[in-house]
């Protein structure tokens, strides 16, 4: 809990419109709008997390609804050593903004973000905090939204948590960084290294899937028509006997949200692939000129 208490967004809030932004936010006008809006597994307190990315993101779009599906911030890495740049800071002072202007703000934490479920059924300036949600889409499904460390002990038999909770993943996010540091240099657009990598390795795979399938289980069996869930990190979005498998990804690698249009249409947005798509719109001006 120590680390938690030094979290300087718990301790000197600001009054209303004095938020001390290091990144300034972009104006609200220019967003694209959507009815709701999917992210998880931020980890926040991590030299993984692309805090730049998401508030690239955030300054971009706009919801009725935002869940934030867990893992927002990483309590435990946080625990062992403090890391909270102000961009970290820029993050959470977006999405408390967006609560208190028009966007309702759910957030369900995950395993990373576990002391924040003892305030479950609280509400922080705006911010609900629950365990799980049921969400009604435009188009009249129930779709059942949670992190998704509830499977891990059905999952225990796969090895694979042993490989995400591990070193060698942790040294592959930091080279991630690292790569990507130099390829921004080279001016040339993020790339996932750990994704490629997760994607070779064979078992990586097999776990993947094997998780979609017992998470859509498990919803089929509470009746709902699908299911929104992060914690994986791997955005996808499926139909598995019947039920829909929705999983919003994550922002330490592949940075995905997970949107749902005004008629209930749903859509895995690539912030990395519309960053780079943007610049690209960009450069023929620049040649002309
Ligand atoms: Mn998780």
């Amino acid at each position: 809990m120590d680390a938690i208490t030094r979290l300087p967004f718990l301790t000197d809030l600001p009054e209303d419109g004095d938020v001390p932004f290091a990144i300034p936010e972009r104006e609200q006008g220019e967003r694209r709008r959507y009815r709701t809006i999917w992210i998880s597994d931020i980890h926040l307190g991590t030299r993984g997390c692309n805090a730049a990315m998401l508030i690239d993101f955030l300054d971009s779009v706009d919801s009725d609804t935002i869940y934030l599906v867990g893992d927002i911030i990483d309590g435990w890495r946080l625990k062992r050593r403090f890391y909270w740049p102000a961009a970290h800071n820029d993050v959470v002072w977006r999405l408390m903004k967006r609560a208190k202007r028009d966007t309702r703000v759910v957030y369900i934490p995950g395993n990373h973000d576990e002391m924040f479920r003892q305030f479950t059924g609280m509400n922080f300036g705006g911010v609900e905090i629950r365990r799980k949600a049921i969400h009604q889409t435009a188009d009249g499904r129930k779709l059942l939204v949670l992190h998704g460390d509830e499977f891990d002990t059905i999952m225990l038999a796969h090895r694979w948590l042993a490989f995400v909770g591990d070193a060698a993943y942790s040294m592959l996010m930091r080279l991630n960084v690292v790569v990507n540091a130099v390829r921004r240099r080279m001016g040339l657009p993020y790339w996932s290294l750990s994704k490629m990598a997760k994607h070779k390795v064979k078992n990586a795979v097999s776990f993947i899937s094997r998780f979609e399938e017992v998470v859509a289980h498990e919803a089929g069996m509470r009746g709902v028509d699908g299911v929104v869930c992060g914690h994986i990190h791997n955005a996808e979005m499926r139909e598995i006997d019947g039920i829909q498998y929705y999983n919003d990804g994550d922002w330490v690698e592949g940075c995905t949200a997970l949107v749902e249009h005004s008629d209930g249409r749903m859509e895995i947005l690539h912030w990395a692939d519309e960053i780079a798509a943007r610049e690209m719109a960009k450069q023929p001006a620049r040649m002309a000129a």
